[in-house]
């Protein structure tokens, strides 16, 4: 009878979990179209995933706490020189205690992986409609090359509303460009180019920051992102090709000919 119960329970809770692991991914592949289709920006499902996993060890950690709790207070000892016995198990018993816990938390740790790998190949996947904008880095600025030739220096304008892809290298060591406001971060390293997009939807500025220790002044490798309306991006531009025409082909930002730290981002 107990016997029974037990493997009954088993068998339930298998077939509950096993479901569960075997939508997890199927379920994931539908949002990825979705996501495809609709939604632009992989910061917002990074947002959504954080979350996600937030609200996954919340209720994780509450709910061992309290079965602790429950266990602790049903344990006690209410006598003095009381010994304590441990029940003793069926074997279907202690199989179950070990399965179905692991079945539980693996299919947690698979959903959330799943819509992990969807999350990166969405990172991974730039739009074609993009400013394409090269980044070299090096101790210790971060130098953007447009399209058209035009330079910055540790200050990357972009329009509002068109996704931004960076396609990177680096001059000297390791670093790292990442953006937190738009949930992105890629290293750039020597003989390697790497890239990464983002979406800035809206007028604004944002911090770039060197992720990788790179050196003494690592912490001082710092940048902008500052977005600007597709109107006042336009305008900007023309100013920066009409310099970049007058300038002599050589022109360079100091960084890149002496070496020495950048002093101040180029003024706009
Ligand atoms: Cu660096």
């Amino acid at each position: 009878m107990h016997k029974e119960q037990v493997t009954g329970a088993i068998r339930w809770a298998s077939a509950a979990v096993l479901g569960g692991m075997l939508a997890a991914p199927s379920w994931a592949a539908d949002t990825s179209q979705a996501a495809l289709q609709k939604i632009n920006d992989p910061a917002r499902g990074w947002d959504h995933l954080w979350r996600e996993v937030i609200v996954d060890i919340t209720i994780i950690g509450i709910l061992f706490a309290l079965v602790t709790a429950y266990f602790v207070i049903r344990s006690r000892r209410t006598a003095e020189n009381q010994v304590g016995a441990s029940p003793t198990l069926s074997p279907a018993a202690a199989v179950a205690w070990v399965v179905i816990p692991i079945f539980i938390f693996l299919s947690i740790d698979l959903y959330t992986a799943a819509n992990g790998w969807v999350l990166w190949n969405h990172y991974r996947d730039v739009p074609a409609d993009r400013l394409e904008v090269k980044l070299e880095s090096g101790m210790y600025s971060w130098d953007y090359t447009y399209p058209n030739g035009v330079r910055t220096q540790n200050q990357l304008v972009v329009p509002a509303g068109k996704p931004v892809m960076l396609r990177m290298t680096s001059r000297d060591t390791l670093h790292s460009h990442y953006i937190p406001d738009f949930r992105v971060k890629e290293d750039s390293m020597p003989g390697r180019v790497t890239y990464l997009w983002f979406y800035p939807e809206k007028p604004g500025e944002h911090v770039v920051t060197c992720a990788e220790y790179c050196g003494v002044m690592h912490g001082y490798m710092a940048g902008r992102i500052i977005v600007k309306s597709a109107d006042e991006y336009a305008a900007w531009m023309k100013q920066e090709e009409i310099q970049f025409a007058a300038a002599s082909a050589t022109d360079a930002p100091a960084s890149v000919k002496t070496g020495q730290p950048a002093a101040k981002p180029k003024k706009t």
